[in-house]
């Protein structure tokens, strides 16, 4: 997946395009960048501004757009009413998600924005934005309406709907106390509440905005794509850094155990004729959180690794509860097992099994058709039912599970590591 972030480049890295390429890289995917403008500023103090020509701003859209898919589309700080126009002009027409992110103000007081240029931006950026994201000053700013009551924060929806916007949210509202809201607005209106975090900071909005797109990239809806984006900022503003002298730079942590299994998923990819492994009801891989409590616990595929002939590729994203079978099978293993984290599920073959006997790995298995009928017509249970049968008498981890099947259900082994390294490892001896 390609996301594009166009917007103004700040040299601390805490906000702008770098900002939003550091959030893409954390989130898995591709960023692109198109620079509207350059600032000089740090962690305490904002420089000068000078925004590219228009025939530079056009080179660069034309250098990206001739060659990469965009799946998804930032736009932050654009500073003048020409550039406005010119990146309207290329992105008009476009069918991609579009997040807009009126740039007005930075922490540290510079302005991003000039002011003859704010009708051009709700003229032309606002109408072609999928969702706009401005935070409370940036809100009231272009609505020239305050916020200080439920009743004003509609005036505000009223005067953004009239620009010709689809949907709004309003981020960092303090409604309450020391509870910081999100107010969103599509079709429907939505209060996203959680806990004020006491800490001034430079790049939570990017952080905000970016990881959005990501979300409507991925086809989830805007009220989902807010919930994801909100947290990303939550965990980015938990985790700021104090890199310079000034304010605290957000940073979302990167996910290990997302590049561990992404790197085991590509390498199982390539494995010689895999696709003679994947079953009918194809593959999931899975790796879980130390003491996973449910399968939200536990990262999996969205979808699925599927094969289509001799083709073996990976349909969906890696996501928290993204596998429910699998996933079940090592949350079962890890309660008796705690260092036993990752699951790769395969067709049954005999072949399969003595090349793993031979390898002297410890295989086990249950029979679908001993499953107490209590545990069989309730959805989901079997294999929890199968991995604690299997497990009964095991003092050691096995390293591969299988049953042969029951009336309409496919026959299957599943393989069991620590990581999803020594999943592979284990495939890789045996294929
Ligand atoms: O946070 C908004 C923002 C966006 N883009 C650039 C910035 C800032 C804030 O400082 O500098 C380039």
């Amino acid at each position: 997946m390609n996301l594009l972030s166009i917007g103004g480049s700040d040299p601390s890295s805490g906000a702008g395009i770098q900002s939003d390429v550091k959030t893409f890289a954390t989130l898995n995917v591709y960023g692109l960048t198109i620079i509207t403008a350059i600032t000089s500023q740090n962690t305490s103090k904002f420089g000068m501004i000078q925004p590219v020509s228009k025939k530079l701003l056009k080179a660069q859209l034309d250098s990206i757009f001739s060659d990469f898919k965009i799946d998804g589309i930032k736009i932050g700080m654009v500073y003048n009413a020409e550039n406005i126009k010119l990146i309207y002009d290329k992105i008009k027409s476009l069918s991609v998600p579009i997040i807009v992110d009126p740039v007005i103000i930075s922490s540290t007081g510079g302005k991003l924005i000039q002011k003859s240029a704010i009708k051009d931006f709700k003229k032309y950026l606002i109408p072609i934005a999928t969702v706009i994201t401005p935070n409370k000053f940036e809100a009231e700013f272009i609505s020239k309406i305050k916020i200080h009551s439920k009743k004003s924060l509609q005036k505000v929806v009223k005067e953004f709907q009239g620009m010709g916007t689809k949907s709004i949210i309003i981020t960092g509202l303090e409604l309450k106390k020391n509870i910081m809201t999100d107010f969103v607005v599509t079709e429907n209106q939505y209060f996203m509440e959680n806990k004020k975090i006491n800490m001034s900071n430079h790049g939570s909005g990017c952080n905000y905005s970016a990881s959005m797109l990501f979300a409507l990239a991925q086809d989830k809806s805007i009220l989902e794509s807010a919930k994801f984006a909100k947290r990303f900022t939550f965990d980015s503003i938990k985790n700021a850094q104090k890199i310079g002298g000034g304010l605290h730079i957000t940073q979302k942590q990167s996910d290990k155990l997302h590049s561990e299994l992404s790197n085991a998923i590509n390498n199982f990819i390539e494995i010689k004729n895999i696709f003679l492994r994947i079953p009918e009801c194809q593959s999931n891989f899975v790796f879980s959180k130390k003491s996973p409590k449910s399968i939200t616990d536990i990262l999996g595929i969205s979808g699925r690794i599927v094969k289509t002939g001799e083709k073996v590729t990976k349909v969906g994203n890696l996501e928290y509860g993204g596998s429910k079978h699998v996933a079940t099978a090592i949350l079962t293993m890890n309660k008796k097992f705690p260092h036993i984290r990752s699951a790769i599920n395969l067709k049954f073959q005999k072949e399969t099994i003595a090349k793993l006997e031979k390898n002297r790995f410890i295989v086990k298995n249950y029979d679908r058709v001993k499953e107490p009928i209590t545990s069989k017509s309730k959805e989901g249970s079997s294999i929890k039912w199968g991995i604690t049968e299997s497990l009964r008498d095991s003092k050691e981890p096995p390293d591969a599970i299988f049953h042969k099947g029951d009336f309409g259900k496919e026959p299957m082994i599943i393989i069991f590591g620590t990581n999803p390294k020594s999943v592979i490892e284990k495939i890789s001896k045996i294929f």
